[in-house]
């Protein structure tokens, strides 16, 4: 029997339309629905919307419409987005379903006849933008302890759901489950917030002074608590949205994913709702932590607020993806910004797993007519790669057991890196020429594409698009083979296609731009010497001055590709990185190098050489080699400057 894995996400207020925090926790979700299922388990993955309360009322009288009209103007906001995302949830609510509004008061009538619910009058200090009444001891001059507005005292009658009376059981749960509450120090939040005694939770609201939701079952004169309302959806939806109900196939959720700011409503408020409905509480409630947008909070305000929908059309779902969840600890608060953004897709997408496939794919095509190698000679192989790459899935096991995102990405890029560090030590141009060396050629371009597909795979729950592409580039159709080392299959044909994450060139502040490598290089006219001739001795008459040697402007440049030029033996085309451009360099180092050995590598260029043609392709500054009449060496930088880093 599959293992049942229900996970949620909060359902987000259809007030305003997604920004990157409601991206955030969604795209978490996605990524362990996926994985899951990659597994065989029986996944049932929610996400959705909370359409009433206040937030809800107020925005639609701002916008001049009815309420529910406002909620179905919004709701594709949020369902587009997940689809451009590539969420694979298996529902979506939404609170203002019929059968949700059902349930919410069945659960309420449940109570109120079992005398959890009863009516008080009460007199307290509100917070409409919380929705939730304080205590004259919570209140810090005025202003709500939460968001920090102010607050107002409001004397009216409600109804309250028994809260204290579970407070010594919620303690006890908390403390004999481990994994009810994560991370840790959210756990410890909770159990230090269940010191002070807790209250009973006003799950109403009068009429007069908000109509926009359920209204309650046993007084008509009053609506539902909106958290009261939202909370319930997690199983409200295995009783409608699923056909036949699931709640016994699903119940209790394997996982809440929520943010930090709304712990409490669910460690707190929800676990003694279920407990008062004699049901199981779920096994582990994940506060995540918060985005800030280069440092400063997001707020509309501020106007800083990160639209997704931007993201995607700009950088592509998987690169936001990979970014949100490889960028900051889960569980800690992170910072997005434009650049660390295309820094990310730079390097680790670009560079390490795009040069990776694009290099291994290039040698299979010269070295073997386009076939998946057989790999015969593995004894003469360093077996690193293989180990690695072998023991991958479990690591990433372990990490995505605990959430631990980040690290599961770092694990897949340290296989990329090995890979990467095997063709360079194995250098497979050198062993093309020797006929002894073919069986090991023949291994060591296996090893690659088979590290490529282990990769692909454990990147599927991260970034779907990249692993099929990755797949469809290796030459396997039909379902996703198992992370054993061997499943590739030798004499497949490949089908190298387009690079897999053009590099970014961050221009203008308003942002960067995609740069296809491909397009960029504009062959025209030729250049000079590609490659700096070694200096005859300097007698003193022609010693230069530093204001002379000033003059030359000597950068950094990574070679983002390389390849012969036809019909020459030494000249190689290079495009290069040189940070705030990119340059093409036609360099005579041809039978120094095979170009397929210095993507990825650190030169040093003349970037004020005026641009020339040799061959008929216009070369764009010049590359610094040792060497006389042979080229012994090309020039680089010991550290990992960044391109375009200007050398003295
Ligand atoms: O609270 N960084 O809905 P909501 C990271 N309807 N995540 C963020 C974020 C940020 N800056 N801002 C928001 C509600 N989030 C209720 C939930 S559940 C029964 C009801 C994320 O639209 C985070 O997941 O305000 C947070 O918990 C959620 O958006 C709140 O979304």
């Amino acid at each position: 029997m599959p293992k049942p894995f229900y996970i949620t996400t909060p359902i987000y207020y259809v007030n305003d339309v997604p920004h990157i925090g409601h991206a955030y926790t969604t795209v978490a979700a996605d990524v362990l629905a996926r994985y899951r299922r990659l597994h065989g388990d029986d996944v049932f993955f929610l996400t959705g919307l909370d359409e009433h309360g206040q937030k809800i009322q107020q925005a639609a009288a701002k916008a001049g419409i009815a309420p529910q009209t406002h909620c179905d103007r919004l709701a594709p906001q949020f369902k587009n987005l997940w689809q451009r995302l590539n969420i694979s949830h298996d529902a979506f609510i939404r609170t203002t379903d019929v059968a949700h509004k059902k349930i919410v008061q069945l659960y309420l009538q449940q109570l109120y006849n079992k005398q959890l619910i009863y009516k008080a009058d009460y007199t307290g200090w509100y917070c409409t933008f919380d929705e939730r009444f304080w205590t004259e001891k919570d209140v810090v001059q005025g202003l709500c302890p939460d968001c920090k507005r102010p607050v107002e005292q409001i004397s009216e009658s409600n109804y309250f759901f028994r809260m204290g009376q579970c407070q010594e059981r919620l303690i006890r749960h908390i403390e004999s489950h481990q994994d009810f509450i994560r991370p840790q120090s959210r756990r410890n939040e909770v159990l230090g917030f269940l010191q002070k005694p807790l209250e009973d939770l006003s799950i109403s609201r009068p009429q007069s002074r908000l109509s926009w939701g359920i209204e309650l079952p046993f007084d008509r004169n009053y609506v539902t608590y909106v958290w009261f309302d939202a909370l319930v959806n997690y199983v409200s939806a295995l009783e409608y949205l699923t056909e036949p109900p699931t709640m016994k196939r699903y119940w209790p959720a394997s996982v809440h994913l929520i943010g930090k700011d709304i712990l409490t409503t669910h460690a707190v408020y929800w676990s003694t709702m279920l407990m008062a409905l004699e049901l199981p509480l779920p096994q582990t409630i994940f506060a995540h932590g918060w985005w800030t947008v280069s440092g400063e909070k997001m707020s509309k305000s501020r106007g800083n607020v990160v639209d997704p929908y931007a993201i995607v059309d700009e950088f592509g779902a998987d690169a936001f993806r990979y970014f949100l969840l490889r960028e900051v600890p889960f569980g800690h608060d992170g910072d997005f910004s434009r650049e660390a953004l295309i820094g990310r897709i730079n390097s680790e997408l670009a560079n390490d797993l795009g040069n990776l496939l694009h290099r291994t794919l290039t040698m299979i095509e010269r070295f073997a007519k386009g076939l998946v190698p057989q790999a015969h000679d593995e004894a003469r192989t360093d077996n690193q790669l293989r180990h690695q790459a072998g023991q991958l899935p479990e690591l990433v096991e372990t990490h995505l057991s605990k959430l631990e995102f980040n690290r599961a990405l770092e694990s897949i890029g340290g296989v990329i890196q090995v890979a990467n560090q095997h063709i360079d030590k194995s250098a497979p141009w050198k062993l093309a020429k020797d006929a002894a060396d073919q069986s090991l050629l023949q291994t060591v371009l296996y090893d690659a594409a088979e590290a490529l597909r282990i990769v692909a795979l454990m990147l599927f729950p991260f970034m779907p698009q990249t692993t099929e592409a990755i797949n469809r580039q290796l030459g396997m159709t039909g379902p996703l083979p198992d992370a054993q080392w061997g499943g590739l299959q030798p004499g497949t044909a490949i089908a190298k296609g387009e690079p897999l994450f053009p590099r970014i060139e961050n221009t203008a502040s308003q942002g960067g731009s995609r740069v296809n490598q491909e397009q960029s290089a504009a062959p025209t006219p030729q250049p000079s010497p590609a490659v700096a001739a070694a200096p005859a001795p300097a007698t003193p008459e022609a010693q230069i001055s530093i204001d002379e040697f000033m003059k030359i402007q000597l950068k950094t440049a990574l070679v983002l590709s390389a390849e012969r030029v036809p019909k020459s033996e030494k000249l190689l085309r290079l495009h290069v990185d040189l940070g705030s451009e990119q340059r093409q360099i036609v360099a005579g180092i041809g039978k120094r190098y095979e170009p397929e050995s210095l993507v990825g590598k650190r030169i040093v260029i003349v970037a004020n050489l005026k641009s020339a043609k040799l061959m008929g392709i216009e070369s764009q500054g010049m590359v610094l080699a040792a060497g006389d009449k042979d080229v012994g060496g090309l020039v680089t930088v010991i550290e990992d400057v960044p391109p375009g880093t200007k050398v003295k």
